[in-house]
C-alpha cells in the first residue's frame, strides 16, 4: 500500500467558532476582523456572509458596503488557538503523523490505509471532530501533500475529496495556475507570458524551458503541476515536540535579490550548525522556512542518510531546498533549522563518524576564535556583506 495523505481544513473557522459560542449569530453573515470600525481587513467571513461576495483580506469598508446586514465582530485569537490545539490533539487519535500547516489545516498520513478504506475514515474524523467541536471540515485525500492540499478546496464546506494516484489532471488540469500551491505574482506573469494558463499547459510544457527560466524552480513547478511532490509530514504536536535547533531572521527588508538570500542562508545555517556543536548535537533533517512579503509562509524539509553537524552540508542542503521552493516573490523572512537531533556522544563510537573527525576538529577551531573575537571574526566568502 502506498502512503495516503489527508488535508484537514477547517471551514470558515474563526466564524464558525464565533458561531458555535453564540447561537444568536448561527445562520448568520457573520465577519470576524480586527477592529470592526477601523480600517482592517476581513479574516474570515461566514458562509452566509460570502454568498455576498466577502472574502478574507477584504478592506471592511467594501465588505460593509456588500453586506451592510452582516454581524461585524472583532476577533479572539486566543480562542482560536486553544480549539486548534484541542483539534490537533484529535486528530492525533488517529495518526501520530501530524502535520499543523496553519491554524486551521493539518496534514495526516496514513501508512496502513487503502484508497478505498480512506474516505470512510474522513468521514469518521468528520463526526468526530462535529461531535466534539460543533465544527465541520472539509478534507483533500491523496498520494501527497499537494494533491491533498488541493483536493481538499474542491468540495467545501464540509466536503470530502479523493484524488487517486495519476489522476490529478482530471481533478485540477483545467484550474488557473494560480490555484497551484506554492506560485506566486511574479511566477504567474512569467508563465502567462509563456503562454501557460491552465494546470494542464504547465503539466504538459517542455521542463528544459521551464529550468531555463527558473531554474531548479522549474523543475518543481513542472511535478506540482503534475501533482508530484515526496515531501514529508513532518510531524508535531504539543509536548512531544521533536527537538529542533533553528534560527530565523526577518529581513530589514522584502527583497527578492537572491544574493542577498542566499547570504542570509549561509549565515543562518552556520549560526544552527554552531549551535548544535555548542549543545553536542548531530541532527539528519534540515528544514528551510519561506515567508513571502504577503505573509504566506512555505517549510520544506529534507532528511539526509546521515546525521552531520557540518556548516557545509546543512548549507548545501538548506540552498538546494531553498532553489527547489523559491517563487521569485519578495521574501520577508528566512529560517534554517534542524531536527532528528541525537546526542553526540551516542554516536561517537560509530565507526562511520570517525572519518569525519578531522573536519569536525577544524570546524571546533572556527568556533572558538567566534567565541573569542565574535560572530564576524572569521567568514564564509558567501555570507560577507549580510549585515
Ligand atoms: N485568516 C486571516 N486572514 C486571512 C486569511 C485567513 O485572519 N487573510 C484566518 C481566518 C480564517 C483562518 O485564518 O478563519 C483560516 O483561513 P482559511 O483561509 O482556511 O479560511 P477559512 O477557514 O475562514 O475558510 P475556508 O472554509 O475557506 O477554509
Ligand atoms: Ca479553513
Amino acid at each position: 500500500m502506498s502512503r495516503i495523505i489527508f488535508h484537514i481544513d477547517m471551514d470558515a473557522f474563526f466564524s464558525s467558532i464565533e458561531q458555535l459560542s453564540n447561537p444568536n449569530l448561527r445562520g448568520k453573515p457573520v465577519i470576524v476582523c480586527g477592529d470592526p470600525n477601523s480600517r482592517s481587513v476581513v479574516a474570515t467571513a461566514s458562509y452566509e456572509a460570502r454568498l455576498f461576495g466577502l472574502k478574507s483580506g477584504m478592506p471592511i469598508g467594501k465588505a460593509r458596503r456588500l453586506c451592510p446586514h452582516g454581524i461585524y465582530i472583532s476577533g479572539n485569537p486566543k480562542k482560536y488557538v486553544y480549539t486548534s490545539v484541542r483539534i490537533l490533539g484529535v486528530l492525533r487519535q488517529f495518526t501520530a503523523r501530524v502535520e499543523p500547516f496553519s491554524v486551521d489545516e493539518a496534514f495526516l498520513e496514513f501508512e496502513d490505509l487503502s484508497f478505498q478504506e480512506a474516505p470512510g475514515l474522513a468521514s469518521m474524523i468528520k463526526q468526530r471532530i462535529l461531535r466534539e467541536f460543533g465544527l465541520t471540515c472539509s478534507i483533500g485525500i491523496g498520494p501527497n501533500k499537494i494533491v491533498a492540499k488541493m483536493a481538499s478546496e474542491l468540495n467545501k464546506p464540509d466536503g470530502v475529496t479523493l484524488i487517486e494516484e495519476g489522476k490529478f489532471l482530471d481533478f485540477l488540469g483545467d484550474k488557473d495556475v494560480t490555484a497551484l500551491w506554492g506560485i506566486g505574482e511574479k511566477t504567474t506573469i512569467k508563465l502567462r507570458n509563456l503562454g501557460i494558463s491552465r494546470v494542464i499547459d504547465l503539466a504538459h510544457f517542455p521542463e528544459p524551458t521551464l529550468r531555463k527560466l527558473f531554474g531548479e524552480y522549474g523543475a518543481y513547478l513542472k511535478m506540482t503541476a503534475n501533482g508530484i511532490d515526496d515531501s514529508p509530514i513532518i510531524p508535531y504536536y504539543q509536548g512531544v515536540e521533536p527537538k529542533s535547533i533553528g534560527h530565523e531572521r526577518t529581513l530589514p527588508y522584502d527583497t527578492d535579490d537572491r544574493g542577498y538570500l542566499m547570504s542570509t542562508l549561509v549565515r543562518l545555517s552556520e549560526q544552527v550548525a554552531r549551535r548544535m556543536r555548542k549543545d553536542g548535537y548531530v541532527g539528519d533533517t534540515v528544514t528551510v522556512k519561506i515567508r513571502y512579503a504577503d505573509f504566506t509562509t512555505f517549510t520544506r524539509q529534507k532528511k539526509l542518510a546521515d546525521c552531520f553537524e557540518r556548516d557545509d552540508i546543512l548549507f548545501d542542503t538548506a540552498k538546494r531546498l531553498f532553489l527547489t521552493n523559491f517563487n521569485g516573490d519578495e521574501v520577508r523572512l528566512l529560517g534554517v533549522s534542524v531536527s532528528g537531533l541525537t546526542k553526540k556522544e551516542e554516536i561517537l563510537s560509530d565507526p562511520l563518524f570517525q572519518a569525519d573527525i578531522l573536519h569536525r576538529n577544524c570546524t571546533e577551531a572556527v568556533d572558538s576564535i567566534r567565541d573569542r573575537f565574535g560572530e564576524d571574526s572569521i567568514k564564509r566568502g558567501g555570507s560577507i556583506g549580510t549585515g
